[in-house]
């Protein structure tokens, strides 16, 4: 009997310490700018697609995932410029935060962290393609108790709806994953489906990754074999006028500034939980 108290009593003071660690790496992420913060231990990271966490970080027993929401004058926009110039800050805070937030963990917890990179870079290599990250940030961010994912394969967070990004820290240190968020957010309104420019989510459950990126990154790597293969079919006295063409110039933007979306619809028109 007495044995037994004790333990729940060690069980019960273990449980508490994990609480005021999370509470502490909580309110360091977010005094560093995230808007929210989740953890999950990595049983509960199920990415069928991505690599085992433990292939990138051996030993890793957590994932820490931080989500930044995008401004609404932004994801709004009807000037894709602009839309992509906030998700760019939100890539750049959330890349400096992530370090911190790693380089912190380290120091004060004596652990290993690796900060995962938001989108990119990305393998490129046979099976990923480009289309495989590190950490599948929805599927950790659902972990985590962040949110659930909608018809529009996006997770829809309970305060920020779809108007949000994700990004993670894998550790080696041990932490409970927080609640899940068990209500379904999706309200079934198909507005992403019907406002799909490019009728890539026809299918309930698949992005149609192909028709999606021709439409939301015309500046990317098929953009450019199309414009290549376009320019060099042509005859000379054709070529230079070719040249004057704004894809060109587009392009030229896209190797300086890197990748660029220029849809964000399906983001847009979602009104779950906003
Ligand atoms: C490659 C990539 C793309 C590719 C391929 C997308 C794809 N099918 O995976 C393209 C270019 C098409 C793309 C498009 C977009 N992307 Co993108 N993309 C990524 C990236 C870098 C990797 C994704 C990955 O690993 N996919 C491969 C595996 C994991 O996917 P999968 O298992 O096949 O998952 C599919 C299904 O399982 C389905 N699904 C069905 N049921 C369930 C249940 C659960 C629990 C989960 C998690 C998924 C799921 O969802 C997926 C759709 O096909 C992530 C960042 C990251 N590292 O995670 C961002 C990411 C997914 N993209 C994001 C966004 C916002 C977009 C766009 C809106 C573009 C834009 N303007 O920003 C569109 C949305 C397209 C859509 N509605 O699906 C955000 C999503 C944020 C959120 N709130 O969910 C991410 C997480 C970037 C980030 N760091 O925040 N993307
Ligand atoms: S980003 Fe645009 S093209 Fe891609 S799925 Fe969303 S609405 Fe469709
Ligand atoms: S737009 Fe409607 S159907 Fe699509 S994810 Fe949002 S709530 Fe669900």
């Amino acid at each position: 009997m007495r044995a037994t108290i004790i333990h729940d009593q060690r069980g019960s003071d273990h449980a508490e310490n994990s609480a005021r660690e999370k509470d502490a790496i909580r309110s360091f992420a977010l005094q560093l700018g995230a808007d929210v913060v989740g953890f999950a231990a990595i049983e509960a990271y199920r990415s069928v697609r991505s690599p085992a966490p433990e292939s990138i970080l051996p030993g890793v027993r957590s994932i820490i995932v931080t989500g930044y929401r995008e401004t609404h004058g932004a994801v709004e926009s009807a000037n894709p410029r602009v839309s992509m110039g906030s998700r760019m800050g939100a890539m750049e805070l959330s890349l400096k935060n992530n370090f911190l937030l790693s380089r912190h963990l380290e120091m004060s917890y004596g652990c290993k962290a690796a900060p995962i990179p938001f989108s990119y870079p990305l393998d490129m290599g046979p099976g990923a393609n480009g289309l495989v990250g590190d950490v599948s940030m929805r599927h950790a961010a659902v972990a985590a108790g962040l949110g659930v994912v909608g018809r529009h394969n996006l997770v829809i967070h309970p305060r920020y709806g779809t108007r949000i990004t994700f990004t993670a820290v894998l550790t080696d240190r041990p932490m409970p994953s927080d609640a899940r968020v068990e209500e379904d957010l999706c309200l079934q309104c198909n507005l992403c489906v019907d406002g799909c420019p490019a009728h890539a989510l026809d299918e309930e459950g698949n992005t149609d990754v192909f028709k999606c990126l021709k439409v939301s990154q015309p500046f990317g790597i098929g953009g450019t074999y199309r414009y290549l293969r376009d320019l060099f079919s042509r005859p000379a006295d054709e070529r230079a006028e070719r040249l004057k063409d704004p894809m060109l110039r587009n392009l030229y933007q896209a190797q300086l500034i890197g990748f660029q979306y220029t849809c964000f619809t399906c983001m847009a028109v979602c009104p779950a939980c906003i």
